[in-house]
């Protein structure tokens, strides 16, 4: 059946990049746009675009009627730090958002869904050292207890009423086109922002703190071939651990130093600390690898070659 996409948040970090590779790969007028607020001159001009709140389930019923929707992306969340201090509000944006297109899936007018997770699932009590798929979780933040409900949602929904719900645990994610907004991994993008723009860099993160990170175009390829892939491949139904890179704010800044030589780090660490801290430092995803023959392509080093390359030219 031929694709025909919705993509519900595309304004947003994830969305912009995910947005333009699917309209490459399925066609302009296949894959509608959408988001409360409008997406970069380059979204709006390449395909349909429609303001939808992705909390309003008769809305977006509305747009995938009139666009003959089959698929939907549900991209729009309140991240980490933002969700700690609008706790209700995280939870219902990211919760109602979820359920609304779980039910339209259910009630077969979508037959397939994608729907971020992430490494926030994890607590302090969880095994730090290469994460396993399975392991303890109880997330100490709003946003990690939204996502873990949000796993067990689509599993239910997958096993009793046969919705094709797809997910990955998103480490940091790290890209020159959009800025995230209000996550605890955001300092590793505003770190090539400033060392261009200023050659200084006041980290909120303390200098030791290991984070699970990714560039964009692993994450946008993961996604895409997470759903791609044949239903009998996906064999896990909450969320895959999914992951590429490990690094530190000093070793982030010590190889943007190689390029930058003047370049400075300072370390101020504030209260996206103890949500850092509560994360792992790194994730085992060979179900991922082994399931759907997942590989990453971008390290450390090669990705602050494109992040420095593309911002310079920007
Ligand atoms: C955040 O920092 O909140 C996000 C995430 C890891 O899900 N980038």
């Amino acid at each position: 059946m031929e694709n025909r996409i919705l993509v519900l948040g595309a304004s947003g970090q994830i969305g912009t990049e995910l947005t333009q590779k699917l309209r490459e790969l399925y066609g302009n007028q296949q894959v509608i746009a959408s988001d409360i607020k409008e997406g970069t001159s380059e979204m709006m001009a390449s395909g349909p675009f429609e303001i939808l709140d992705a909390t309003d389930k008769a809305s977006i019923l509305q747009v995938i009627l009139k666009y003959k929707i089959n698929q939907v992306y549900l991209l729009a969340a309140m991240l980490s730090a933002t969700a700690e201090k609008f706790p209700q509000k995280a939870w219902d944006l990211n919760m109602n958002s979820l359920l609304a297109v779980l039910d339209l899936a259910k009630e077969k007018y979508i037959q397939q869904v994608y729907w971020p997770s992430s490494i926030a699932v994890f607590g302090p009590t969880t095994p730090k050292q290469n994460t396993p798929q399975k392991t303890i979780m109880e997330p100490s933040t709003v946003y990690g207890i939204s996502k873990l409900s949000g796993e067990f949602w689509c599993n239910y929904y997958h096993q009793k009423f046969g919705v094709d719900v797809r997910s990955l645990r998103y480490p940091g994610i790290i890209s020159w086109k959009t800025k995230p907004g209000g996550g605890t991994t955001d300092y590793a993008v505003d770190i090539y922002f400033k060392a261009l723009e200023e050659k200084k860099f006041t980290c909120f993160l303390s200098e030791n703190t290991r984070l699970p990170m990714m560039y964009m175009q692993d994450a946008v390829n993961a996604t895409i071939q997470l759903m791609q892939a044949k239903s009998s491949e996906i064999k896990i139904r909450t969320s895959y651990n999914l992951a590429a890179i490990d690094f530190t704010p000093k070793e982030i800044a010590d190889v943007i130093k190689k390029h930058i030589p003047d370049f400075t780090i300072e370390y101020a660490p504030d209260s996206r600390q103890q949500i850092a801290d509560s994360w792992p430092s790194s994730i085992d995803d060979s179900e991922a690898r082994n399931d759907w023959n997942w590989k990453h392509q971008f390290d450390l080093s090669s990705m602050t070659v494109e992040m420095l390359k593309n911002l310079e030219k920007k």
